[in-house]
């Protein structure tokens, strides 16, 4: 028999999580976005607005954790030889360092340096699902959707940066894909404020046409084991 579904307040209206088989997903938590030296700083953004996600997130991988939940991780970067680096991206702009070229941290979002590591705080766990994407979408030229649909996957609950990059860019291909998606507001950041801000709005407008968002308490609260 099925176990019942966790009501989560959120917008915009309540969110029905069915135990088990809701992954936690948590999106491109790196020091390359995160950290001074990183991918993020080199385009000329302040990295210290991301810092906020990261125990709001930490507490959501202690929840689903403890229930032994799916947890997947999501890593943006690339093959050190670049080849699945398309020139449009790495081209764009006149950033002071491009993706792979040699910063602080190694070179920039290219998978096996050190910037391309998950912040320390939310490395994973053994048994924990760890995609590594060359896109914004975390569904683009990966194996998410396999390893979701292996595990009876259906519901997502979204942690990570940046909200309207990589974030906003996989709850929609999730979507599209039939999986519920619920966007942590704590748990995810942006170095534009009013981005973050846009996008909740519109994951939420129209009836929820991309999903749903809550707090941190909220999705705790619903998902705290009972006494
Ligand atoms: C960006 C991301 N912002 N993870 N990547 O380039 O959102």
């Amino acid at each position: 028999m099925m176990k019942p579904t966790l009501t989560v307040d959120a917008l915009p209206f309540a969110f029905e999580l069915p135990p088990g088989r809701t992954a936690l997903i948590v999106i491109d938590m790196q020091r390359d976005f995160i950290e001074p030296g990183g991918f993020g700083a080199a385009l000329g953004n302040d990295v210290s607005l991301l810092q906020s996600a990261i125990e709001p997130t930490r507490a959501l991988l202690q929840a689903w954790r403890e229930r032994g939940w799916p947890v997947v991780h999501t890593r943006e970067g690339h093959a050190p030889d670049l080849h699945d680096c398309p020139p449009a991206k790495r081209e764009r702009g006149k950033p002071g360092l491009r993706i792979g070229d040699a910063g602080p941290m190694g070179r920039l979002l290219v998978r096996g340096e050190p910037g391309h590591d998950i912040v320390p705080a939310l490395a994973p766990l053994p048994g924990e699902v760890l995609i590594d994407k060359p896109g914004k979408g975390a569904f683009y030229g990966t194996a998410l959707h396999e390893a979701l649909q292996v595990r009876g996957v259906t519901h997502l609950v979204f942690a990570g940066v940046t909200t309207e990059v990589c974030v906003q860019t996989t709850m929609r291909e999730a979507n599209d894909r039939g999986y519920d998606g619920l966007l942590v507001d704590e748990a995810t950041q942006s170095y534009f404020p009013e981005f973050k801000a846009a996008t909740l709005s519109m994951v939420t407008a129209q009836g929820g046409i991309v999903g749903w968002v809550a707090s941190l308490a909220a999705v705790l609260a619903a998902v705290h084991p009972q006494a």
